[in-house]
């Protein structure tokens, strides 16, 4: 592994940071990943059947309830030192943009103070209407079942299906998420990305930005991946591991 000396004291010096998050910085929560080989959700479950406008609009009711049961998880789910790092490094540099693909909360139970969600939350349901009605988010169950069926509520405001509040395959990413985050990585000092394999775009696209304009790229990840040639650093650690190093 790099040493983590470098991207310390690069993080040191460093008037504007971007950290930039993926289902990995979670996984020492107990929230898995997507596409971990034994332990990833997408090795258990089909991408298509559960995570697509399409796959919502066949079998609601499976969908939400995969939705619920991972609301479930999340919501049971505590920040792990990886989170609360982040959120040292944040209170240290006021010039710092979290930037997440995740849909838990971690972040902020952190105390990370506004981190972009681009890929949406689990606890910002709406309604599929194109009004998109925000929809209550209520106490998930305290042991919903893997695999159950649990069927959507209906928008009190158009009686339309709520939908989970994340992005799926095919659909564009919130705006404003986006401009924020492209934004933030074109003008940092430094962009430091932790536990995303980097394959999903537009989001991958995210650490080549900050790349491109001069920033100092370092990532945190126990495994190698398509960002590797992109970083200065790559620090092959978990994120609870290796983030608190970068703030002792
Ligand atoms: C650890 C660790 C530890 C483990 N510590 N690390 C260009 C090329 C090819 C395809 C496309 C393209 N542009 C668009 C596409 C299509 C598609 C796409 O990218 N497909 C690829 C998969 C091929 N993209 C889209 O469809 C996007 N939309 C779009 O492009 O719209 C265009 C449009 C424009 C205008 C109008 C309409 C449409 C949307 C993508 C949405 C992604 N959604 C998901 C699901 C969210 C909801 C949910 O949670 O169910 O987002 S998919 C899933 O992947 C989730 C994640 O945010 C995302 C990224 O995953 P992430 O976070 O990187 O996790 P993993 O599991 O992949 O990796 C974990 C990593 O952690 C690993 O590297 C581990 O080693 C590591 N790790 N333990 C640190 N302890």
């Amino acid at each position: 592994m790099d040493s983590v000396l470098p991207a310390a004291e690069a993080l040191g010096r460093a008037r504007r940071v971007v950290v930039f998050t993926g289902a990995g910085i979670s996984a020492e929560s107990g929230v898995p990943t997507f596409r971990d080989d034994l332990t990833g959700l997408w090795a258990r479950f089909d991408a298509e059947r559960l995570a697509t406008p399409e796959a919502f609009h066949a079998d609601p009711d499976l969908v939400w309830g995969w939705y619920e049961w991972r609301r479930a998880r999340a919501a049971r789910a505590r920040p792990n030192p990886g989170h609360l790092a982040v959120a040292a490094i944040e209170a240290r540099v006021s010039g710092t943009v979290v930037v997440t693909q995740n849909v838990d909360d971690l972040h902020e139970r952190a105390g990370s103070r506004a981190p972009v969600h681009l890929h949406g939350s689990l606890f910002a349901p709406r309604c599929v209407s194109a009004a998109a009605h925000p929809a209550a988010s209520g106490e998930p169950d305290a042991e919903p079942g893997e695999g159950r069926r649990v069927p959507p509520p209906r928008c009190v405001h158009c009686g339309a299906l709520v939908r989970p509040g994340v992005v799926w395959f095919g659909e564009a990413l919130p705006e404003a998420a986006l401009a924020e985050a492209v934004e933030a990585a074109a003008g940092c000092d430094v962009f430091l990305s932790v536990g995303t394999s980097g394959v999903v775009y537009p989001a991958a696209e995210i650490p080549r930005v900050a790349a491109r304009a001069g920033a100092f790229v370092v990532q945190v990840n126990p495994a190698p991946t398509p960002l590797d040639p992109v970083c200065d650093v790559n620090l092959r650690g978990t994120a609870a591991q290796v983030l608190p190093q970068l703030v002792a």
